[in-house]
Formats: C-alpha cells, sequence, structure tokens
C-alpha cells in the first residue's frame, strides 16, 4: 500500500400557484456562513455566469476494456446548497464511505470522485461543496468547485431539502441551472422528515421552474427511493466506456481520505466556528517494516490561539477523543492497525489566505 498510490478499495463499514409568487417564498439566507465570518470584510456576491454553459468534458484516464453493447459511463455532478445530504447520498450509492458528514453546513470542501462500475454502466458520481453565497476567500473557492464539477458533468443531479427546499441559495443554483446544457435531475431529499402529502405540490412546483428529466423524492438516510434514482441515472447517461477500471473507487489520495477522517471528528466533537477555522494535513505516513502498522501524523491548523485551546481542549482530553476516534475509522479504512500523532497548530487567517488555500489543496486555479 503507497502512500499516495489511488484508492482502489475502501473496506465497507460496515400546489398549483403561481410560479411568479413564488420569489416571495424564496427564505431568507440562513446566517451559518455570516456566524462563522463576522470579522471578515465583505466582498462581492459570488455570481454563476458561465461556468455551467461550457457542456461536458472529460475528466480522468480513459483507457479501458471495450465495454459491452449499450454500456453507459459518465461523470453525475451531485450539487445543492450545503446540508441537503448530498455525501450522505453518495456515500449510500457507493455503499460505502467516502465522503464525510455532519449535521452541519460547509463540510465538503472537494470535488470528490466516487466511482461504481456495474455490468451494464459506470457512474462516475462528483459529490461537491455546498453552493451559497460565499465570502471568504475558502468559501468561494469550494463554490467554484462545486460548479466546475457541475460544468464537466455529463448530468447534474441537482438535491434540496424536502422541509427547507426554496432557500436564497436554492434559488440561486436554479438561476445557474437555466444554464446546464446537459440533463437535470432534482433529488426532494430527507423525505423521511416530511408529510407525504407535501411532496406532490412541491414537485410541480418545481417542474415549472426547470425542465428537470426527473424528480425523484428520496431518503439518503433511509435508502427510500436510492434506488429507483441510481436506475434513473443510469438512464440518462450517455452510452460511452468505462473511465476507470472496475476496482477503483476515487481518484483521491490515502492521505487525502486520512485527513478528511481527522477533519470529521473536528466537526463531530467542536462546535461554533472550531469546523470551520479547521484544515487537515497528512504530514508523514510511514508503514512499519516489521509487522502491519501504519504511522500517521497529521496536524489540524486553526486560525487563532484561542481555537487551539479548544482543540486541544483542557489536559488535552478534546485532541485525545478526537484521535481516538479517528484512528479506529483511519484504522478500518487501511484495514491495519494505526498509530496516530496529531499536533495543532495556528496559521492565522488561513481562509482568505491564497497560499494557504494552495497548500492545503483548496485552490481552483
Ligand atoms: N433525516 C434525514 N437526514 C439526512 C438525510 N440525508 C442527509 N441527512 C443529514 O443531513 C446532514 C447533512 O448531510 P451531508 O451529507 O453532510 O450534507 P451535504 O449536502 O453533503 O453537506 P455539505 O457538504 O455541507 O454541502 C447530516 O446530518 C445527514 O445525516 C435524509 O435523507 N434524511
Ligand atoms: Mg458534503
Amino acid at each position: 500500500m503507497g502512500t499516495e498510490e489511488e484508492l482502489r478499495r475502501w473496506p465497507t463499514d460496515g400546489s398549483e400557484e403561481e410560479m411568479d409568487e413564488e420569489d416571495e417564498e424564496w427564505e431568507e439566507e440562513e446566517d451559518d456562513e455570516e456566524a462563522q465570518e463576522e470579522d471578515w470584510e465583505e466582498e462581492e456576491d459570488e455570481t454563476f455566469d458561465d461556468e455551467l454553459s461550457t457542456g461536458p468534458e472529460t475528466l480522468g484516464p480513459t483507457e479501458a476494456p471495450l465495454p459491452r453493447e449499450g454500456f453507459k459511463a459518465g461523470f453525475i455532478a451531485l450539487i445543492g446548497r450545503p446540508n441537503v445530504g448530498k455525501s450522505t447520498l453518495m456515500n449510500r450509492l457507493l455503499g460505502r464511505k467516502l465522503s464525510i458528514i455532519s449535521p452541519k453546513p460547509q463540510t465538503t470542501r472537494h470535488r470528490i470522485l466516487g466511482v461504481k462500475t456495474l455490468p451494464q454502466a459506470q457512474l462516475l458520481f462528483l459529490d461537491t461543496p455546498g453552493i451559497h453565497r460565499a465570502q471568504v476567500l475558502l468559501n468561494r473557492e469550494m463554490v467554484k468547485a462545486a460548479l466546475k464539477a457541475a460544468g464537466e458533468a455529463d448530468l447534474i443531479l441537482w438535491m434540496v431539502d424536502a422541509e427547507d427546499p426554496f432557500t436564497d441559495d436554492d434559488q440561486l443554483i436554479l438561476e445557474a441551472l437555466q444554464k446546464a446544457r446537459v440533463p437535470l435531475l432534482l433529488a426532494i431529499n430527507k423525505v423521511d422528515l416530511v408529510k407525504k402529502e407535501t411532496l406532490l405540490p412541491l414537485i410541480e412546483r418545481f417542474r415549472q421552474r426547470l425542465p428537470f428529466k426527473e424528480i425523484v423524492p428520496i431518503s439518503a438516510t433511509e435508502g427510500d427511493n436510492v434506488e429507483r434514482l441510481e436506475e434513473l441515472l443510469i438512464t440518462y447517461l450517455p452510452e460511452g466506456h468505462p473511465f476507470y477500471p472496475e476496482d477503483q473507487l476515487t481518484d483521491r489520495s490515502e492521505r487525502f481520505f486520512i485527513a478528511e477522517l481527522i477533519r470529521e471528528k473536528v466537526h463531530h466533537f467542536c462546535h461554533q466556528e472550531i469546523p470551520y477555522a479547521v484544515a487537515v494535513e497528512v504530514e508523514s505516513f510511514k508503514e512499519r517494516k516489521e509487522r502491519p502498522l501504519v504511522e500517521i501524523q497529521a496536524t489540524i491548523y486553526v486560525e487563532k490561539d484561542s481555537q487551539k485551546g479548544i482543540v486541544i481542549g483542557a489536559g488535552g482530553r478534546m485532541l485525545k477523543k478526537i484521535g481516538e476516534i479517528a484512528r479506529q475509522e483511519i484504522e478500518a479504512f487501511l484495514g491495519t492497525q494505526v498509530f496516530l500523532h496529531l499536533w495543532v497548530k495556528v496559521r492565522p487567517a488561513w481562509r482568505k489566505d491564497e497560499h494557504a488555500l494552495k497548500e492545503f489543496g483548496y485552490f481552483q486555479r
């Protein structure tokens, strides 16, 4: 197992209203990002002019055996505002945990490829950061990554939250999608949280806004209708060769997923602004020759001394908890015993520092 080797396997862990009236119903933008960004200066709102009008491109290697007749293959961008369940859905479709998940918005920061190869199709899911009115440089880069993925995809699956489908961010996405040139599907997620009778009017309203090929109510956590959704996605994919070998799951390195698992635990255990101010880097990854054991050194970056204190916790207890749970998941992921050494360092204002963003792999250019 090489440190930068592409990951090939990951063990399974386990109303008939008029639309003109509707604009008023788009709710006030949620304050999640504002809460994190009080001390950042205002920058212009994100606009999504032409990102989606370029049409599909080819990503990744194309060398592959000939497909059988009618074989479908293509990139499916999962897009939506933060927290609607994009990563949860991708993990469910893949049958394993690839993207990290949290109840807090803006968890995913990169485009993450998840490959699913079936006898009749290869589905190349692109999980993406939530699209929102971003102000901080990091957030703007995240939104850019999402729009870029949508611009490169053969098919776009927009996800909304059945409980709260008409936020300002959803409106922003709807406008951007008007320029899309590939088939558009809509998944209305979290239907386990709403009454069934609310769904038909909701579907009708979305149907009038954009020419969706399909609108599918689903529950990514419960699995409701997810198989049906997958069948429909395959229907609208183009015919073609598989892009990746059938045992390949993603194009990201082990180091990337290890850093993400550590970041997920910070999201889980730390609150308020901390998860947003954290970046994780794996500094070293050494396999011991004498026994199956991997020694990993990783740094958790925060922006302020006060945040460092919180992540370390009284008597180092918080860091210990983060390390313990992260180590267990990394062991399941690598299938081997792991020694995990964690450090916490301050890197002031890294979220608006281009150099830091490049270093942490968040910069798009
Ligand atoms: N009840 C319910 N909760 C869901 C469902 N799908 C996702 N969730 C929850 O919604 C929260 C956000 O899920 P994520 O998958 O991280 O959402 P995301 O769209 O990837 O979020 P970002 O990465 O921040 O853009 C988590 O707490 C999930 O457990 C669902 O179908 N039903
Ligand atoms: Mg996500």
